[in-house]
């Protein structure tokens, strides 16, 4: 099996403002869909970021891939580090974590890989992961503080408002009966850090059995992340089954670390392998997120498993906004690590779109059953590819930039990260 021809579509698909500490998504959430065609008339398919940087990393790398036998993933990394030498990082200034465009596009392309050898195998993708430890995987319910959405052109809101805790309480019964998720976790670092605390200890009123975290996105310095902590009743007993990147850049969590057990959570500081090993020397974390849209694909994410198995440090999963196609690697993945022993995050209740034949997957739970079809286990609908495509062309966003968006609910926001 050869590899023949390549098709990257960016979509736009339209999502609601969602606010995290550097600012709101904007109308559009951008996704770039990968299909790779082989000589056997096999299509295996790949979803990752949409964003200018990372659509211009996979169309110079797309070409290069003709005659690789998709099996062979050493080839695949090979050509693509060829194709991109020192590319740097994929995303907008104003994010806070950068990931390397050749892992990105490697990832991507390695994904479509794995599908086209599952389904040459006739066996799942988990199959090729050293196979599935669990027939469904636990999500947690993905809750932000968010704008009533001012622009519908492209779409309606879910919600409207949520800015107070009560709100965002109301916004966790919506998605709980909605959806059936066991546990919740909280974008913050939006509200002032005392509102926050009142709107997880309401939680925790709400759904006394729900494991809690909260992801500020090093939003806090460490003398306020202390007084969170201490504020929601520390580890034993008390409201957090983990806290995420509560401040910004490995050395503040280092610092944070030494003067509290409460487990700190990252996929801010520890998004590549290298930096795996600076956190444990310097202990600056004790569960690291995995995400086969950067860990080097879906064999990377594994990988990391093993890692942080051996370094003692715990494995939970990471979510971008994402379609079918996404979700379906993530559900591989999180099979067969045996040790991502906490509920994923998914971004997939705040979208009401897909591109996978069969449309929206309902999930009964917070799980969803492991695909046990032969690849992936999605078919990709041409026509929805074809309308949200056609979005993409019509929006002329082209980049994600969520504190320029903010500008246009809060006009003198400044970003400011940490912030309290
Ligand atoms: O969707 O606003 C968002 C999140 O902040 C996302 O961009 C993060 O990558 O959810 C992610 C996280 O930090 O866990
Ligand atoms: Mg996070």
């Amino acid at each position: 099996m050869r590899i023949v021809e390549i098709r990257v579509t960016p979509i736009a698909v339209p999502d609601v403002p969602l606010a995290n500490t550097k600012g709101v998504h904007q109308p559009v959430f951008l996704r770039s869909v990968i299909e790779v065609e082989t000589d056997c008339g096999r299509v295996g398919l790949g979803e990752t970021y949409g964003a200018a940087r990372t659509l211009a990393g996979l169309r110079s790398v797309a070409p290069m891939l003709e005659g690789l036998d998709p099996w062979n993933l050493n080839d695949l990394r090979q050509r693509t580090e060829t194709a991109l030498p020192d590319a740097g990082g994929v995303n907008a200034p104003t994010a806070l974590a950068d990931h390397k465009l050749v892992d990105v596009v490697y990832s991507a392309f390695e994904i479509a890989c794995l599908d086209l050898a599952g389904q040459q195998a006739g066996r799942p993708v988990h199959k090729l992961l050293g196979g599935a430890v669990r027939d469904t995987v636990s999500f947690g319910g993905y809750l932000f503080f968010k704008f009533a959405k001012q622009d519908l052109t492209f779409g309606p809101d879910i919600l409207g408002e949520v800015m107070t805790p009560d709100a965002l309480v109301d916004q966790a019964r919506w998605m709980v009966g909605e959806y059936g998720f066991r546990s919740l976790k909280l974008k913050g670092g939006v509200l002032e850090p005392d509102l926050e605390i009142e709107t997880l200890l309401k939680l925790r009123e709400a759904f006394p059995h729900h494991p809690l975290r909260i992801d500020p996105m090093g939003a806090w310095t460490v003398p306020t992340a202390l007084r969170v902590i201490k504020a929601l009743g520390g580890v034993e007993g008390g409201v957090l089954e983990y806290l995420e990147d509560p401040c910004r850049g490995m050395d503040a969590m280092a610092e944070l670390s030494v003067q509290t057990d409460m487990p700190l959570a990252t996929n801010l500081v520890v998004v590549e392998f290298e930096q795996v090993f600076e956190a444990v020397r310097k202990n600056a974390v004790q569960i690291v997120l995995s995400d086969p849209h950067y860990w080097r694909g879906a064999t990377g994410s594994i990988h990391l498993g093993q890692m942080c198995r051996a370094a003692g440090l715990g494995v939970s999963m990471h979510s971008n906004s994402h379609l079918g196609i996404s979700l379906a690697a993530m559900l591989h993945v999180a099979a067969s690590t045996p040790n991502l022993t906490y509920d994923c995050d998914t971004h997939y209740p705040w979208s009401s779109h897909d591109i996978v034949k069969g449309g929206r997957r309902p999930f009964a739970d917070g799980t969803w059953p492991v695909p046990t079809t032969p690849g992936l286990g999605v078919e990709l609908d041409r026509d929805a590819l074809a309308d949200l495509h056609d979005l993409y062309s019509r929006t002329m966003v082209r980049d994600r930039d969520d504190t320029d968006e903010m500008l246009k609910y809060v006009p003198d926001y400044v970003r400011k990260v940490p912030r309290w």
